[in-house]
């Protein structure tokens, strides 16, 4: 029978009203009052007068399937998941504009290039390839770059990488490049890993993947951010003009901050302690104003230099070297706004390489030329009709007419009779020759044939103009990514046959895996399609570390206090660290801080254990003698002080954190990184000293 709410009820209920907090015009979270909440309701609208309890004969009894509030609430929750992307699952977006910095309309018509200083609006989503959703940000893999800019003519989406080739030359194979990456079919794991048999056999067996496998192996694919990393559209384009002349495009996006990447045995620490490094990252940068930049070049080229060019400018696993065709910059990507929320932007934006305004157009590259069946088939399937273009993130910003109607979800539909052209009725749209996409009308004829064209048949001289063009410690990070990698390969012949590859590249390369690997019998170079060439020229442009950023903008300072830690310093860090666009957080023994010298109170972001140095780009040990044999003895705060210093670290002291110091295994003076901080005036230079990033030179010593 049922009982009418006893007190007990309306005590619990109460509580849990009481304890509710909500967020005041001005962000800041306080009780509710009575009056101030809006009533919840069903998704139709049915005011709910209770949201505990499920509707039951009695007390203790069976729950009445006429609940119809919790039918509806559990129907919802459980259709909650979407297919995540077969590819790029894990990813993270944000909101900006693209700003246009001179007219390009000698090259093309595309109208977000006409006017200087026009902005556009842009969405991009930054991902890993091979994890799925929730895997961890510093997988060794390729980040994807897709930006989808909101032109007045149309959504231009440039789905790019933020490296400049790729595994395969043809769309067939891209099925199988991704079975092979992703967890095996019979064990499930590993997951968000390349270091694996059956990818290392693929790739063993594709020749064409070996400049890819440079570059997967280099630190481009463990970068330090989103925001320190470069993007490529990858393959060649086209722009055509008014006139319908055309000329080639390369897409390059440079980031304002530099290119920084983390060292392999960081990533492999950084994913235990902060699996959301990455996306952490861009929320802070963004949440605290500090709005990260791309600019974007364009490599232009016409037909001449096309057929001038040592390789096929169609072919994906190809550069063009930016001191062959230098990247003019055309505009610059600004990042400002998070999404209100990430299913609705984040998860459902659907980037399609065939998304091109008029004056953008497709090469005959092939990997491109699949993708652009690719991209509109999977989201059918992720989103589940074809009016994904109606949610609200994927939809233009500029007008649209179009007779398309009815379907699942339809959320905009046709008035009036027309829903068809041509019509008598004198309404709707029709189609412009004017304004309208025109393809480029390329020559175009042949046989119908499946082959790889022989001008793509070189497979290793890019892959070693690449390892050429590295400095000595990036060359020593190749060698040791292949040979982790390789490691885990539990078939011997397959390590073989990479070790008979890389004889094709560098023979010293080649050498040291094989000796890390413990391979007794060197192998013969790998049969090559086409014999490798020697004579391509290193290209700077192609090296991190050589194109450092010289500057400690956007990075982050880990200072480790201890009670009575010196406030004086700590202020002048703070105002220095300021004036550099540096980030600092405090570390402490409690996350409620510690006193400082001058008595008041020192906030701590993070306790020692949740706050390692690996999430840090320097770190500032600023603790008494008395604190730092306290800390000495802790595991945590040992491991921050020595991780420092094995990822090459700049470390500024006080004197007092000799102790600590001494427990991690760290001299004082080991290097030009240790930096002692013995007053106010030594804290610029150890800020300036920061802007190189690491101390390189340390890496023999640390042996990483
Ligand atoms: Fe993709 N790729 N891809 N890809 N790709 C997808 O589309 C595909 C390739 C890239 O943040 C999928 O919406 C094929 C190259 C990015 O939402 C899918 C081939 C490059 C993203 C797909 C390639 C990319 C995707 C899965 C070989 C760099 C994430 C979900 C021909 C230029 C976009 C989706 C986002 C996503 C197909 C190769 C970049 C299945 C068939 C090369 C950044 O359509």
């Amino acid at each position: 029978m049922p009982r009418k709410a006893t007190p007990a009820d309306i005590k619990s209920a109460a509580a849990i009203h009481d304890q509710t907090l909500i967020r005041g015009n001005g962000g800041e979270l306080h009780q509710v009052t009575e009056g101030e909440t809006e009533v919840l309701t069903t998704a139709l609208g049915t005011p709910v007068s209770d949201d505990q309890n499920t509707l039951k004969i009695g007390e203790r009894g069976p729950t009445l399937i006429e609940d119809f509030h919790f039918r509806e609430k559990i129907f919802h929750f459980d259709h909650e998941r979407i297919p995540e992307r077969v590819v790029h699952a894990r990813g993270y977006g944000a909101h900006g504009f693209f700003e246009t910095y001179e007219s390009l309309a000698k090259y093309t018509r595309a109208d977000i290039f006409q006017r200087p200083g026009e902005k556009t609006p842009a969405f991009v989503r930054f991902s890993t390839v091979a994890g799925s959703k929730g895997s961890f940000d510093l997988a060794r893999d390729v980040r994807g770059f897709a930006v989808k800019l909101y032109t007045k003519e149309g959504n231009w989406d440039l789905v790019g990488n933020n490296i400049p080739v790729f595994f395969i030359q043809d769309a067939i194979k891209f099925p199988d490049v991704i079975h092979s990456v992703k967890p095996e079919p019979d064990r499930n794991f590993p997951q968000a890993q390349s270091a694996h048999d059956n990818f290392w056999d693929f790739i063993s067996l594709t020749p064409e993947s070996m400049h890819m496998i440079m570059w997967i192996m280099s630190d481009r694919a463990i970068p330090r951010s989103f925001r320190f990393m470069q993007g490529f559209g990858v393959h060649t384009f086209r722009f055509v003009n008014a006139d319908d002349e055309s000329i080639f495009v390369k897409f390059i996006w440079k980031p304002k901050l530099g290119m920084q990447s983390v060292v392999w045995n960081e990533a492999v620490k950084i994913n235990g302690a902060d699996p959301d490094f990455h996306r952490r990252d861009l929320w802070n940068a963004i949440k605290s104003g500090d709005f990260p930049e791309w600019e974007l070049c364009v490599q232009l080229f016409d037909q001449d230099f096309a057929d001038d060019f040592d390789f096929d400018i169609l072919d994906p696993t190809k550069i063009i070297p930016e001191e062959i065709i230098e990247p003019m910059p055309v505009g610059r990507l600004v990042l400002d706004r998070m999404p209100d929320n990430f299913f609705a932007e984040t998860e459902q934006v659907a980037f399609m390489t065939q998304n091109v305004p008029p004056g953008i157009d497709f090469s005959n590259d092939p990997l491109l030329q699949g993708r652009n069946f690719s991209y509109l088939d999977t989201q059918l399937k992720r989103l589940g009709s074809p009016n994904f273009t109606h949610i609200p993130i994927n939809a233009p910003k500029c007008p649209f007419h179009h007779f398309q109607q009815d379907g699942h979800m339809a959320m905009r539909n046709p008035v009036g009779r027309a829903n068809y052209e041509p019509n008598s009725w004198g309404q709707g749209p029709r189609e412009s020759p004017q304004r309208g996409f025109r393809s480029f009308a390329d020559a175009e004829g042949g046989q119908k044939v499946r082959l790889r064209a022989e001008s793509f048949a070189d497979h290793y001289s890019q892959a070693r103009q690449f390892y050429d063009s590295q400095t000595e410690p990036e060359q020593r990070h190749i060698a040791m990514a292949l040979t982790f990698e390789l490691s885990k390969v539990e078939t011997p012949v397959i390590r073989e046959r990479m070790v008979a590859h890389l004889l094709n590249i560098d023979d010293t390369l080649a050498q040291t895996v094989a000796d890390k690997l413990g391979i007794r019998t060197m192998p013969n170079p790998a049969d090559a399609a086409m014999p490798p060439r020697d004579d391509l020229e290193p290209s700077p442009a192609l090296s991190i570390i050589n194109n450092g950023p010289n500057s400690f903008k956007g990075r982050k300072i880990g200072v480790l206090v201890g009670e009575g830690a010196d406030a004086g310093l700590l202020k002048k860090l703070r105002q220095a660290a300021k004036a550099e666009g540096t980030t600092v957080e405090i570390i402490a023994r409690r996350v409620g801080g510690v006193k400082g010298s001058d008595g008041d109170h020192i906030e701590a972001n993070h306790m020692i254990d949740g706050g390692p140095s690996v999430l840090f780009d320097a770190v500032v040990l600023l603790v008494s003698e008395e604190s730092a044999e306290v800390l000495a003895k802790e595991t945590a705060a040992k491991d921050f002080v020595s991780d420092a210093f094995a990822h090459l670290k700049f470390i500024g002291f006080v004197a007092g954190a000799e102790p600590l110091l001494a427990s991690a295994g760290v001299a004082a003076d080991a290097d030009e990184g240790l930096i002692a901080l013995e007053s106010a005036g030594s804290v610029q230079p150890f800020i300036e000293a920061c802007r190189k990033l690491r101390l390189w030179t340390r890496e023999s010593a640390v042996k990483l």
